[in-house]
């Protein structure tokens, strides 16, 4: 019997790191000076951060409630709290950055002058988006939106973060589920990559990830139908109906946190809607630091995303923490629920 070669170690070298593909993705974006690639990396470190603690959240004390609220006026939960506190530090040091948003910080917050080094990048973020999920070992996770700063010298303002979502030069998300996983666009396509734990590092796991044009799986909280307007009714009803050649039923399926959700149709195809209703117009879903992060990455997987009349990216923020109807998916299906919306669904 041929002698088997003797096992060398059990972690073989998995080829491309994020850490790499950055650096080539930057070659794309002609005059940048490493300044990008140290921001996504630093980013990519508070996702380890955060990582390793949602991996022990449940057996160290930072669940539940710290008693504070934040500016949703949600109950903020430790660990929300935390993974805030970990992007702020990882990425105010890097100079490429002159200020951060996220949805735990009502203001946008400017990092002293000392600290930047062209500081032509501001970043917005959602540090652990499903937070309500926390505790109950759902998947949830974090998602990051990058622009230029609109102007070139002088200070950073709010302004500076209030464009639409086609200014973006790159967004992501991580998903701490049963993999963490990094997918981020910078405009030429969709990557994923999949955290080794035993080494710490990233490895591209999903090359040019492409939505599938049209799937069978809908997304959106049931418990919110007596609310909806007429034309989500009536689209969702449409979705359930038995009809073999459009592949109808869809099946529903909702986890209740936006990245999962999302991940989980960008790899299969489908639709989720976080629609407005009678009782909340703009939806709950955050525009700069939620949807247009999103958007951007299903755009270049070649899908779509709407709220129910206009492209998100072309929406024009006026408010950091702006709420916007949010359907996103497969480009047939997202088309189908613009039908339903635009013309008060049939
Ligand atoms: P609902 C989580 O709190 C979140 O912001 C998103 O991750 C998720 O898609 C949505 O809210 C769920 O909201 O009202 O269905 O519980």
């Amino acid at each position: 019997m041929q002698q088997e070669a003797a096992a060398v170690g059990t972690t073989n070298f998995k080829g491309m790191t994020l850490e790499r593909h950055i650096r080539e993705e930057e070659r794309n974006h002609p005059g940048a000076r490493g300044l990008f690639t140290r921001l996504v990396t630093q980013i990519t470190l508070a996702a380890k951060i955060i990582n390793a603690e949602v991996n022990k959240a449940g057996l160290v004390d930072i669940l539940g409630l710290t008693g504070e609220v934040n500016v949703q006026g949600e109950e903020v939960q430790k660990l929300d709290e935390y993974a805030n506190d970990v992007m702020r530090k990882a990425l105010d040091h890097t100079g490429s950055v002159a200020a951060l948003a996220s949805e735990e910080m009502e203001d946008v917050y400017v990092i002293p002058g000392e600290y930047i080094e062209g500081g032509e990048y501001v970043v917005l973020y959602d540090p652990l988006d499903g937070s309500s999920n926390i505790d109950v070992n759902v998947s949830i996770g974090s998602i990051f939106s990058i622009l230029r700063r609109k102007g070139e010298s002088g200070p950073t303002e709010l302004d500076d973060f209030l464009q639409p979502g086609v200014s973006q030069i790159c967004a992501g998300y991580v998903i701490y589920g049963s993999s963490t996983m990094l997918v981020y666009t910078t405009g030429n396509g969709v990557d994923g990559f999949t955290l080794d734990p035993s080494v710490g590092e990233f490895f591209l796991s999903h090359p040019d990830i492409q939505i599938p044009e049209r799937g069978k799986i809908y997304s959106i909280n049931e418990g919110n139908s007596s609310k909806w307007d007429e034309s989500t009714s009536r689209y969702i009803t449409y979705l359930k109906e038995e009809d073999a050649e459009s592949g109808r039923p869809y099946s529903g399926r909702y986890i209740g946190s936006l990245v999962a959700d999302f991940h989980r149709n960008l790899l299969k195809g489908g639709i989720f809607l976080y629609p407005g209703d009678k009782k909340n117009p703009s939806g709950k879903l955050r525009l700069l630091y939620e949807c247009n992060p999103m958007s951007f990455i299903v755009e270049q997987a070649g899908g779509a995303a709407s709220d129910g009349h206009r492209r998100i990216m072309e929406i024009q923020p006026e408010k950091l923490h702006q709420r916007v109807p949010f359907i996103v998916g497969s480009k047939h299906d997202v088309a189908d629920a613009i039908r339903f919306m635009s013309r008060g669904g049939n």
